[in-house]
């Protein structure tokens, strides 16, 4: 079940926001969220309202530095392991690994890299980030089309994109939702929700176009924006750490790759790891989320456990005609 803080954070949002955004909100088209939440539509994607209210305070206020690495995802599409894996590999000279007292032992990769939408600028409408030191790693779930416009064109910081097919990101989803749903509220029936996420109607949906976006930036722009898919970090993690480290300018030295630290890296940030540690079995979150709730199966594939042959058909006809011609292609 939810805490008290975490359902008031993402059962009842629309208390939790500034007169201004109520203002704007009644203006936006309004779908059922998939929790009690509503979910409004913003330059073209489906917002809840507490995290739509940070997304603006962010495009108002946010200035982007050359040196700032952005972690990008569409909801469970593996943030909590990109994480992991982007603070252990940048801050690894503070941080050795291995070592008995890494922060990622004692700490769940979500309070290590912080929301901006959901967390600093939910909290506070100008959060003191420009006090931070360089580089900063800020993470979010914001569509390129509303990132921050000093983001977008105002510097040459970099954008770390991941994604995963939407079989397995739906059912992800679904699973995560129902567990912050409280007992009076039950789970979300499989169908119900399948729909909606077909419609573009989920957390920051439609899903095809959060992620089209960020190819096409990856394919116009190589340098600034670095596009992973969450299967083929499953299946071979040393390459596409090796790759993201070169990517951001700290690849690994020889004598690093002598002493396996890409393997020590990989084992540290891998879900048998990270699940089992104590503060991810039973820690929560600054914001109230219990860390458990991030970590589930960290699988390819669980869809075939819950999709019927007709929604698989679904799917994959909705991905080939949203991706045709793009060269994009998802497991
Ligand atoms: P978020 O976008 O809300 O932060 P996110 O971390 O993307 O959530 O989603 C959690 C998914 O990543 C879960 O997938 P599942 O429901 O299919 O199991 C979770 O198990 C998986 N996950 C978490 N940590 C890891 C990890 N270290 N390696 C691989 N998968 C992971």
């Amino acid at each position: 079940m939810a805490s008290d803080q975490s359902s008031r954070k993402y059962l009842q949002q629309e208390e939790c926001v500034e007169y201004e955004i109520k203002e704007l909100i009644s203006t936006l088209p309004r779908q059922n969220g998939w929790l009690a939440s509503s979910l409004y539509q913003y330059q073209g994607f489906w917002h809840a309202a507490a995290y739509l209210q940070g997304l603006i305070s962010c495009q108002n206020h946010f200035q982007a530095r050359d040196s700032d690495v952005f972690l990008i995802t569409t909801p469970k599409s593996g943030t909590t392991w990109l994480k992991a894996l982007i603070f252990a590999l940048m801050n690894r000279k503070q941080n050795p690994i291995p070592s008995a007292t890494h922060p990622l032992l004692t700490h769940n990769p979500h309070d290590l890299v912080p929301f901006l939408e959901i967390k600093l600028y939910a909290d506070n409408q100008k959060p003191d980030i420009a006090s931070l030191p360089s580089p900063r790693l800020f993470s979010t779930h914001i569509p390129y089309v509303s990132l921050p416009e000093s983001v977008k064109s105002g510097s040459r910081c970099k954008l770390v994109y991941l994604c995963r097919n939407p079989k397995d990101t739906f059912v992800s989803l679904w699973h995560f939702t129902n567990k912050l749903r409280t007992p009076e509220m039950g789970a979300n029936n499989i169908g119900g929700v399948f729909d909606r996420f077909c419609n573009g109607i989920s957390l920051y949906g439609p899903f095809w176009d959060h992620v089209l976006e960020y190819w096409n930036l990856s394919k116009d722009d190589p340098e600034g924006a670095m596009f992973l898919k969450y299967e083929d970090m499953k299946e071979q993690p040393g390459v596409h750490i090796r790759r993201l480290a070169e990517f951001l300018n700290c690849p690994f030295t020889e004598d690093e790759e002598g002493l396996g630290l890409v393997e020590e890296m990989l084992r540290l940030c891998s879900f048998d790891h990270l699940s089992c540690l104590e503060v991810n079995k039973s820690g929560k979150l600054s914001s109230g989320e219990e860390n458990n709730a991030f970590f589930r199966r960290g699988e390819v594939g669980d869809w075939k456990n819950y999709l019927t042959p007709e929604m698989v058909d679904q799917v994959d006809r909705i991905t080939a005609n949203k991706f045709s011609g793009s060269g994009l292609q998802l497991r």
